[in-house]
């Protein structure tokens, strides 16, 4: 499931969006949908100007002080690693300039036998063109709580009128997760708009060294200016 829900989301907002390929894909004026860009190509490049069609075949510098909600997810690489080890992360993220955006999510955690629930942030470098490759960097926080017994200790810890009955318990704090990590990737405009990326992060963890493994995810941003 992990996997599958940035998956599902990204189909969700292509297919609300209404369109089946990537805008503009068989031409090189790739989106016109946005002012800025549709008035800096308001002449296209000649037929013949290969470079000029090129230039405005990658453009998105367009970018540059939009910001939008993503939906994204990872796993662990590891074959061996428990099951459910991954994040899910649900943000925002903002262009500061055409090539940095800064993104704030919250997240949640599944690693060592635990489900941390979180903050992440980070900062992402990347190319301003349709197509582009990033690198960045993070940090999570995130605490995690367990369910224990709590048919001995005198309280009606579940508020149903009895006390210390048969199969009682109660949450409890169980652990503090922080994380950095680097990460690297690559973002693929589908519309003006719609932005899908691919990362792979290598988390370094206070669970320890033996725990610090890459994880490997995608997502779907939705921007607008
Ligand atoms: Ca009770
Ligand atoms: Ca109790």
């Amino acid at each position: 499931m992990k996997r599958q829900l940035p998956l599902f989301a990204m189909l969700c907002v292509v297919a609300t969006s209404g369109c089946t390929l990537p805008s503009g894909i068989l031409r090189s004026r790739w989106a016109m949908d946005d002012p800025d860009y549709a008035a800096k190509y308001a002449e296209g490049a000649e037929k013949t100007d290969i470079r000029g069609k090129l230039k405005q075949a990658v453009d998105a510098r367009f970018q540059n002080g939009s910001s939008g909600m993503f939906v994204s997810g990872g796993a662990y690489v590891r074959p061996d690693s428990q099951s459910g080890m991954g994040a899910i992360d649900v943000g925002v993220e903002s262009y500061v300039t055409s090539y940095l955006t800064t993104r704030g999510s919250l997240t949640l955690f599944a690693g060592g036998g635990d489900l941390f629930t979180g903050l992440d942030l980070g900062m992402r470098l990347q190319s301003p063109s349709r197509l582009a490759p990033f690198a960045g960097a993070g940090t999570f926080a995130g605490y995690a709580r367990e369910v224990v017994p709590a048919d001995d200790d005198w309280i009606d810890n579940d508020e149903d009128g009895f006390i210390d009955e048969h199969g009682e318990d109660r949450e409890r704090f169980s652990g503090f997760l922080l994380a950095v990590y680097p990460e690297v990737g690559t973002h693929f405009w589908w519309t003006p708009n719609i932005r899908l990326t691919g990362f792979g992060r290598y988390l370094v963890t206070t669970e320890g060294r033996d725990d610090d493994d890459w994880l490997i995810g995608g997502g779907v941003a939705l921007f607008s200016k």
